[in-house]
């Protein structure tokens, strides 16, 4: 049996996550036009979280679909590239002006999911699913407030979290 050491004071062999570091990451963001106004902000947002963390512009790359119900299959489209350490999906779906909210805000998060699953790599939800524009415009505000924000961070976080763990997995005794 491998042995993982003992990290102190935690009761367990090793603990990974809560990394925030960003190196040498290369990030994706897929974004949808509809709501265009709104989702321009969670871009901004996603974009001020890698620019704090060092993703410098380099590494950035950013892709427009039209509506919420494309960013998956854009999505898989980056993560299965190789290129990516990450895949951030940023949009906006407002039952307010949507019949069919449910379809829409369900697949796209359905998709997104597996595009995660399917390729082993974070894919993040930054889409909105509100039933106002107010409430929309709400999370996607300056700062803190800003969904396209905390979603990149989720990405930087995992995308870290799994280079460490595949690293120990592969490779315990050099992170003893
Ligand atoms: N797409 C969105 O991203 N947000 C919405 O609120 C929305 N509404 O209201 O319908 C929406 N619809 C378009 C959809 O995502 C697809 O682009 C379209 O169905 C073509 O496949």
């Amino acid at each position: 049996m491998t042995d993982f050491g003992t990290e102190p004071g935690t009761g367990f062999g090793k603990v990974f996550g809560n990394d925030l570091g960003g190196n040498n990451l290369n990030i994706a963001i897929v974004a949808s036009r509809f709501n265009r106004f709104i989702v321009d902000q969670l871009v901004e947002g996603a974009a001020d979280a890698l620019e704090r963390h060092g993703i410098d512009e380099d590494r950035r790359l950013l892709v427009w679909v039209p509506g919420a119900f494309e960013l998956p299959l854009l999505a898989d489209q980056l993560a299965s590239s190789g290129h990516f350490d990450a895949v951030i999906a940023l949009g906006a779906v407002i039952r307010g002006g949507t019949p069919h909210f449910d379809y829409v805000a369900g697949e796209c998060a359905r998709g997104l999911t597996r595009v995660a699953l399917d390729n082993g790599l974070p894919v993040t939800f930054g889409v909105l699913t509100t039933d106002t524009v107010e409430q929309a415009l709400e999370r996607a505000g300056a700062g803190e407030g800003n969904k396209g924000y905390d979603v990149a961070m989720t990405a930087l976080e995992m995308a870290e979290t799994m280079r460490a763990v595949e690293n120990h997995l592969q490779h315990p005794a050099n992170n003893e």
